[in-house]
């Protein structure tokens, strides 16, 4: 079936996001210049040893994104300081200030190669990446040496190409179920899920996309509310977001307001930018789910309106919980994971969103070679900027 986009949603959207060109913002890897400080000099006539040059390192520090480091040191270069020289006052010269580079955690760190240098797990875990050039002693003459100079690369280490993000309840294992060869659990109550689950869609050509089944996250998830950080940790690890909501809305408990499908759209995408307001610049689809229910037709006709005119609607959804920028949705595509209607088409969305994506990054890749030190800038028909810069 093809796979038909929301043009309406699509460009209406963009419009009201204009401001802040999100759509494909997302950075989920980077390449950096980094170099070792050079060795001091060595004082020959008195034996004086000139200082280590500094090393690079690679931390993993809370809060980092690979997009912060874009923005925060544009040129992408990153040297340590030089050893240094030996004198009659200080015949061991000093030892050159190290280099950090902040990173998220999370990151594998790769030389330009492919060689893997190491990997960042967990909050202030260090690589070094460029060692610094030695002084100059007896050994060398008292000539000193160079850093060691390279390029190299942080990958956020992803889980799967799609993430599912929805309230408990919306259905999200049920349709991981439905699209792939995974049978997670699937129950009537809130958190049924609670960790997550790799399913593989498989396609007639064996292209196979993986898709994380994530646990619910709740309103107040960004303050951590029902393990709000723990799950919305693997959201930021996938490359293309699936939101799922149940068209006839959602209530967590009888104490807790009743949410329409519209509002948690909404609250969803205001969870995720309050946690990393880079995640909301994410691909998104949203799948509008549990179409076989009494009055699924007219809740979407509903929804879709709602989502055409956001601002007008969101007047509903007290202050602090309207998003700063409403999603784009690529597709918004109604399903009934239990009758399998729309599944299908669906995998087709899916499939199309992760390809095109795919191919505008080869492009900016080949870009970034060609152009080493030039600025590129490429737009795709979906207004989407991909900056190459070396
Ligand atoms: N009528 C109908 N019910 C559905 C559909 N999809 C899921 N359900 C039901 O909704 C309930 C929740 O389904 P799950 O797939 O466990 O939902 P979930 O989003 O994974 O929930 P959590 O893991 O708790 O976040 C179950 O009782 C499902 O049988 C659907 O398309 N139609
Ligand atoms: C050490 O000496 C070299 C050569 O004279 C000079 O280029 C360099 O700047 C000196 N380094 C420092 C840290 O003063
Ligand atoms: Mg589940």
């Amino acid at each position: 079936m093809q796979c038909v986009p929301f043009f309406v949603f699509s460009i209406h959207l963009t419009y009201v996001s204009c401001d802040f060109l999100q759509y494909g913002n997302f950075v989920d890897n980077i390449r950096l210049y980094v170099r070792g400080g050079s060795g001091g000099m060595g004082l020959p006539r008195m034996g004086g040893q000139g200082g280590e040059g500094g090393d690079v390192w690679v931390v993993a520090s809370k809060d980092m994104t690979l997009k912060k480091i874009k923005d925060k040191y544009p040129m992408k270069r990153f040297v340590a300081g030089e050893g240094g020289n030996s004198s009659v006052r200080a015949l061991k010269g000093e030892r050159g200030m190290d280099k950090e580079i902040p990173a998220p955690v999370g990151v594998t760190v790769t030389e330009d190669g492919g060689k893997v240098i190491g990997d960042l797990n967990a909050e202030d875990d260090r690589v070094m990446v460029a060692k610094g050039g030695h002084g100059g002693s007896f050994y060398s003459g008292f000539e000193p040496s160079r850093g060691k100079a390279k390029h190299i690369r942080l990958d956020l280490k992803l889980i799967a190409d799609l993430g599912l993000v929805g309230f408990p309840n919306a259905g999200k294992s049920s349709l991981l179920t439905a699209m792939s060869n995974a049978t997670p659990q699937i129950a009537n109550y809130a958190f049924t899920t609670l960790k997550p689950e790799i399913g593989k869609i498989m396609y007639k050509d064996f292209k196979q996309i993986s898709v994380a089944d994530l646990p619910g996250l709740i309103e107040g998830a960004h303050i951590n509310k029902g393990m709000g950080h723990k799950f919305l940790k693997h959201v930021e690890r996938t490359k293309h977001l699936l939101f799922v909501v149940d068209v006839c809305g959602f209530q967590l408990a009888n104490k807790t307001p009743f949410r329409s499908a519209f509002e948690a759209v909404q609250l969803l995408t205001k969870e995720l930018e309050l946690y990393k307001e880079e995640l909301v610049s994410k691909p998104a689809l949203l799948v509008v789910n549990k179409m076989d229910l009494p009055d699924a037709e007219e809740k979407l006709e509903e929804l879709k309106e709602q989502l055409q005119n956001p601002h007008e609607f969101s007047d509903m959804l007290p202050d602090d919980m309207i998003p700063k920028h409403f999603m784009t949705f690529r597709n918004v595509v109604p399903v009934s994971a239990h009758t399998g209607f729309g599944v299908e088409y669906l995998k087709t969305c899916i499939r199309k969103s992760l390809d095109e994506d795919a191919t505008m990054a080869n492009i900016a890749l080949h870009q970034e070679r060609l152009n080493c030190g030039v600025s590129a800038s490429l737009t795709n028909p979906q207004n989407q900027n991909i900056e190459a810069l070396c």
